[in-house]
């Protein structure tokens, strides 16, 4: 099989789904609804996308990835795992006391992380840091980031968004996991983001929106899409599902945010996983 072709980004996402599961699963607790809606995107870039070495997480003029929204470090995890960073059986500390995976992404606790994230807005400001410091270096590295809805209802992303587009980083693209739910509810009714797309094109960037935001085929062509911008960032608008590929986390709504779940919502995860 290819390795970054349509079916094995599709097969890699289903075992990145169950390792996810598994390990949040087994703790009992965590941000499933968040975690399950981004893997399709994480996929695309560790197993197609990004100029990386899991030998060598340091490597100069990589390509970075900053998970600003830092509580889907599970899935994260997930892949750095199954691409060699660590080994897999970490999953199983999952956010346990002395863990080297904790619940929000820490870059001075996991190998392969490369921004800590988790006060929301924050890791998007660092990856425009980080594009900038790329320009600077002249290292030609991507720099790509994913923000939550619920996120971008923070001011600090326009803040960041604006000196983005002022300084011409092309070499920046974002991901927004359009769920359409954060942690209070809906993000509609909490403050709408419509028309996101054309927010970005306000802010100077581009954006393109992707329709099915698991479609790992309209995911690549965004992304090709995105490198052909030689002045803006781009921010790539994936239309996702809160919970996608598990039934009881699809169904729980804002509930899914950060929810038990229990041994036996576990093994009927990875059942409906199979
Ligand atoms: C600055 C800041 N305010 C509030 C929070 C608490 N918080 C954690 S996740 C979350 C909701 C995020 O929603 P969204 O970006 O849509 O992410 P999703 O759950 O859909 O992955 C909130 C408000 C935080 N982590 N940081
Ligand atoms: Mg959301």
């Amino acid at each position: 099989m290819n390795n970054s072709g349509s079916a094995f980004l599709i097969e890699k996402s289903r075992q990145i789904r169950k390792l996810t599961m598994d390990s949040i699963g087994k703790l009992g607790v965590g941000h499933v609804g968040g975690c399950l809606s981004v893997v399709e995107a994480l996929v695309v870039l560790y197993y197609k996308e990004m100029n990386i070495d899991p030998e060598n997480p340091g490597m100069e003029g990589r390509d970075r990835f900053v998970l600003s929204k830092g509580h889907a470090g599970p899935a994260l995890y997930s892949v750095l795992a199954d691409k060699g960073y660590f080994d897999v059986c970490l999953l199983d500390t999952l956010n346990r006391p002395e863990t080297s995976l904790p619940s929000h992404c820490d870059m001075l606790k996991t190998r392969g992380i490369d921004m800590t994230a988790g006060s929301l807005g924050q890791g998007f400001s660092c990856a425009v840091g980080m594009a900038k410091g790329s320009k600077i270096k002249k290292d030609n590295a991507t720099i790509y980031t994913i923000v939550g809805d619920g996120e971008s209802q923070e001011g600090q992303i326009w803040e960041a968004a604006m000196f983005a587009s002022q300084q011409r980083l092309n070499n920046l693209i974002g991901f927004t996991d359009y769920n359409k739910l954060q942690i209070d509810g809906s993000v509609e009714e909490v403050n709408g983001l419509d028309p996101l797309d054309l927010k970005w094109r306000a802010f100077g960037w581009n954006a393109i929106v992707v329709k099915d935001g698991h479609d790992v085929e309209e995911i690549s062509a965004a992304i090709s899409e995105a490198k052909k911008s030689d002045e803006k960032p781009t921010m790539i608008i994936l239309n996702t599902i809160k919970g996608k590929g598990v039934k009881f986390a699809e169904n729980a709504g804002a509930a899914s945010h950060n929810m038990p779940v229990t041994e036996e919502q576990r093994l009927q995860a990875l059942k409906e996983l199979e």
